[in-house]
């Protein structure tokens, strides 16, 4: 008999609420970005909802211009450390640069949140895609986009030696013979590339997840060709159900070549849902949020992701012409889905910066839990979705909303857990442990 196949759902969580005004809106608490206890509190609500996943996004230089937003804040390994102390089920996903990191330390930094939450630890595994932060790191330029991808494609071989590194019965604890650790079962990694030179091994035993969750996010060719050979989870944003399907029928039909089958791999499009008791009251709130855009953060905000300078530009014309994706050095699938979305429906440059507003890019909807939980529960059915990044437009409202009014829908449903079945985030996933590559191989030598 084969298990029911049901949903898996990620907290996306962002300061006050992932829309660019939430921070002014009256529900929100943005002086509390800075303080522990307001994230513990989002992750518990999370956990209450029996939610799979927290996740934090992350950039290594300040995002946005804070003239207009409440952006910056906590480094999402130290925060989700502390969130683990107060957790016992959610998992924690940080994201983490291969362009501006090197792998023995991020290895390492993953392991020890493994252990420290008790298998809970999920990389959303990100190449970077401002100038700005390639700023911060002595360059003056961005690595170029395919060039991003080599090194993360050598960054990932390194952290997965490296866990492997110690394999899981390493641990001898004789202490009559004072015999601590097998050094038989202890391996370097041996690494000599084209970007990092790693001895190993790790000086992190290894964790109970083996590896931690690997999730990637970026949607462009060399992007899903990395997911394809590494990731166990998408995170992605797209507009519509034919797009949501075109990229996971895609996404998995690359599998293969790596080996991998398509339940190895979960694809979560992104969703902003704005919740009110009736439509109207959630139509009401959107246009409320639109009603306190600035409108010089979103015109700054496109054009970061178009990488062309709109300043100055009327907001009630429509975009300039634009580059082909193939010159842009940035976030490439981000830039055509705006881009396409401006062309499909006509926009205005104020329409646009109302649209992406809630979710940058990713899906809005505005509606009663019931007619969120449809569309859910239709984009998961009709083969555009194994779950969803939950973007809540304010914080904490937002989250608290959907954990007590959507989530008890999908659960009636059948579509959605009603107790947390897994220790760690790989069994609450449904994905499998890894196999240490050394086990097995070696002879033993204790
Ligand atoms: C849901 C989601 C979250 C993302 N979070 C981040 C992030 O935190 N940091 C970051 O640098 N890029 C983030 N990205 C973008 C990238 O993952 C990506 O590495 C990069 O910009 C290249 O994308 P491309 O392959 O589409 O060009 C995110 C994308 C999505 C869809």
């Amino acid at each position: 008999m084969t298990a029911t196949r049901t949903l898996h759902l990620n907290a996306f969580l962002m300061n006050a609420g992932h829309h660019d005004a939430a921070w002014r809106h009256p529900d929100s608490t943005p002086e509390r970005v800075t303080d522990l206890r307001y994230f513990q509190e989002l992750a518990r609500t999370a956990e209450r909802g029996r939610l799979d996943s927290i996740f934090f996004a992350d950039g290594v230089a300040l995002w946005g211009k804070a003239r207009y937003n409440a952006v910056g804040g906590f480094e999402p390994l130290t925060l989700l450390s502390a969130i683990a102390a107060v957790t016992e089920h959610i998992g924690l996903i940080a994201t983490v640069s291969t362009t501006f990191n090197e792998p023995f330390h991020t290895a390492r930094k993953f392991a020890s949140l493994d252990h420290i939450s008790g298998g809970r630890a999920g990389w959303n595994i990100v190449t970077s895609g401002s100038v700005d932060e390639a700023r911060n790191f002595n360059r003056d330029e961005h690595l170029e986009h395919s060039l991003r991808y080599d090194r993360a494609r050598e960054f990932l071989d390194v952290a997965t030696k490296l866990w492997d590194s110690w394999e899981d019965d390493a641990i001898v604890l004789d202490k009559e013979r004072g015999i601590y650790a097998d050094t038989g079962k202890l391996h370097p990694a041996a690494h000599r590339g084209e970007y990092f030179g790693v001895a190993g091994p790790l000086n992190v035993p290894r964790s109970p997840q083996g590896h931690p969750l690997l999730v990637q996010a970026g949607s462009s060719e060399d992007g899903k060709e990395f997911a394809a050979q590494y990731a166990e989870a998408v995170f992605t944003a797209q507009q519509t159900l034919a797009d949501g399907q075109t990229f996971y029928k895609d996404l998995k039909s690359r599998l293969a070549k790596y080996g991998r089958t398509e339940s190895d791999l979960l694809v979560l499009p992104g969703i902003a849902p704005v919740i009110g008791s009736t439509e109207a009251e959630a139509k009401a709130l959107e246009q409320q949020l639109t009603d306190l855009q600035v409108p010089e953060y979103g015109l700054a905000q496109l054009s970061q992701m178009l990488g062309v300078d709109l300043t100055g530009h009327p907001l009630d014309g429509t975009l300039p012409e634009l580059p082909e994706e193939r010159d842009i050095n940035g976030n490439k699938s981000r830039f055509t889905l705006v881009a396409e979305l401006a062309r499909r429906d006509g926009l205005t440059l104020r329409e646009l910066i109302a649209r992406l507003g809630a979710g940058r890019g990713h899906r809005v909807f505005a509606g009663t839990p019931e007619q969120i939980a449809d569309q859910l529960e239709e984009w998961f059915t009709h083969g555009a979705a194994d779950g969803f990044n939950i973007m809540a437009p304010v914080l904490p409202t937002g989250l608290t909303d959907f954990v007590d009014h959507v989530v008890p829908i999908l659960q009636r449903r059948g579509l959605f857990r009603t107790e947390y079945t897994g220790r760690t985030l790989r069994e609450n996933y449904g994905l499998p442990r890894p196999a240490n590559r050394y086990t097995g191989t070696q002879p033993v030598t204790a």
